[in-house]
């Protein structure tokens, strides 16, 4: 174990590539400072101690979706109680709140609704853009790309530019759940395969769209699964370099359906984030999202390899409806004392990871 160490310290130093096997090694180890260490040396090589923070909020458009993935608590079918759909004015008041309150960042994503016409996402977007020019709009998963393509029929590119000539400025990195084939047959059977999430999100960032990549970990899926998940992932971006941010999702388990799920512990949680730090060498960012993390542990995340917390949020639905514990809202002060109290510089950015100046 301890060549282990010292053969991978040595790489992190030079910036050279972690494999595939040493990552499994890591997972498979109890060191849990030793990891949290190297992934202390990687993030600082690239960050110093600099930590990001966005003020952003979260709109969850609609809970309806034709998928019923077994680990989602939010979502429902047409038929099912407790369905929603939001209307173009009670999106645009919430926009314009964030607006008041100070974001650069509306991040939406939402189910695959049976009868939305995808000229609702047109709109949704226009209408914010044309009363807020200046907010950034995150939004949608390569899930929900390629539902809208199969929606029109149009290819993935086109769709792609529609959105973009309406306003949308990038994407997050939702749907991607766990990449490898066996586990993704059985927490989410009827989501696009992970070659089909992979591949639109090449056409993404061949459209000149930048994304995030997560993945959901803590159910069912083997340390191998997830080395193999961030496997990809590095693959990808060494094709295409339009990742922004990594963003590991701590698996909440409350209202699913997978069968003896338990949650994630601190020690996987933190081990997971810095493991994902030390491998993914070709990601800029590691993400820590407090909403499925807990704000103690995502604070401690950021001696762990962590360079980015997100964000204010305001209203949060995923999460909350599968049991975080978290609280819906962050102030930006909130934020920066968390950050300042680790010993951390805080930095506002806009999405694109532009300063916009010291916390
Ligand atoms: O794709 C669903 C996950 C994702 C649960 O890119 C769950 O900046 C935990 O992608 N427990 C949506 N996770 C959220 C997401 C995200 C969040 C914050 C920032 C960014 C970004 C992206 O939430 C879904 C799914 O993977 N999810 N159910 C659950 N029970
Ligand atoms: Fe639908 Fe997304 Fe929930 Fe799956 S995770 S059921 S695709 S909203």
């Amino acid at each position: 174990m301890q060549r282990l160490f010292e053969t991978i310290r040595a790489k992190v130093e030079t910036g050279a590539r972690v494999s595939d096997a040493e990552a499994l090694a890591l997972f498979e180890s109890h060191d849990l400072l030793g990891i949290g260490e190297l992934a202390g040396v990687a993030n600082r090589r690239q960050n110093g101690d600099k930590v990001y923070f966005n003020v952003n909020r979260h709109i969850n458009y609609t809970n309806v979706c034709v998928n019923r993935c077994t680990f989602c608590a939010f979502s429902k079918s047409e038929e099912e109680d407790g369905g929603y759909t939001l209307a173009l004015n009670e999106i645009l008041d919430k926009v314009a709140e964030a607006d008041e309150a100070g974001a650069t960042e509306i991040h939406m994503v939402g189910g695959l609704h049976p009868d939305l016409p995808f000229d609702f996402y047109l709109e949704m977007l226009g209408s914010i853009k044309a009363a807020h020019p200046r907010m950034h709009l995150k939004a949608f998963t390569a899930v929900e790309i390629d539902y809208f393509s199969k929606l029109t029929g149009m290819p993935v590119e086109q769709v792609i530019r529609s959105l973009k000539a309406a306003g949308l400025g990038s994407m997050p990195g939702g749907g991607a759940e766990i990449l490898d084939k066996e586990v993704r047959q059985k927490i989410c059977p009827e989501k696009i395969s992970g070659e089909r999430w992979l591949e639109v999100i090449e056409t993404v960032h061949n459209e000149g769209l930048k994304t995030n990549a997560t993945m959901l970990f803590g159910h069912l899926e083997s340390h191998a699964a997830r080395v193999d998940h961030l496997s990809r992932l590095r693959r990808l971006q060494d094709k295409t370099g339009g990742f922004q941010a990594f963003i590991p999702l701590a698996f909440q388990p409350d209202n699913t359906r997978v069968p003896g799920a338990k949650g994630v512990g601190g020690v996987d949680a933190l081990k997971t984030l810095a493991i994902s730090r030390i491998y993914l060498d070709n990601f800029q960012h590691i993400k820590a999202y407090w909403v499925m993390l807990g704000l103690k542990i995502a604070q401690v995340s950021l001696a762990f390899g962590v360079n980015d917390l997100d964000g204010t949020v305001v209203e949060e639905k995923i999460g909350h409806d599968a049991g975080a514990e978290s609280p819906q809202v962050l102030a930006r002060t909130q934020i920066v004392s968390m950050i300042r109290k680790a010993g951390k510089i805080p930095v506002e950015r806009d999405t694109l990871y532009r300063e916009l100046g010291e916390g």
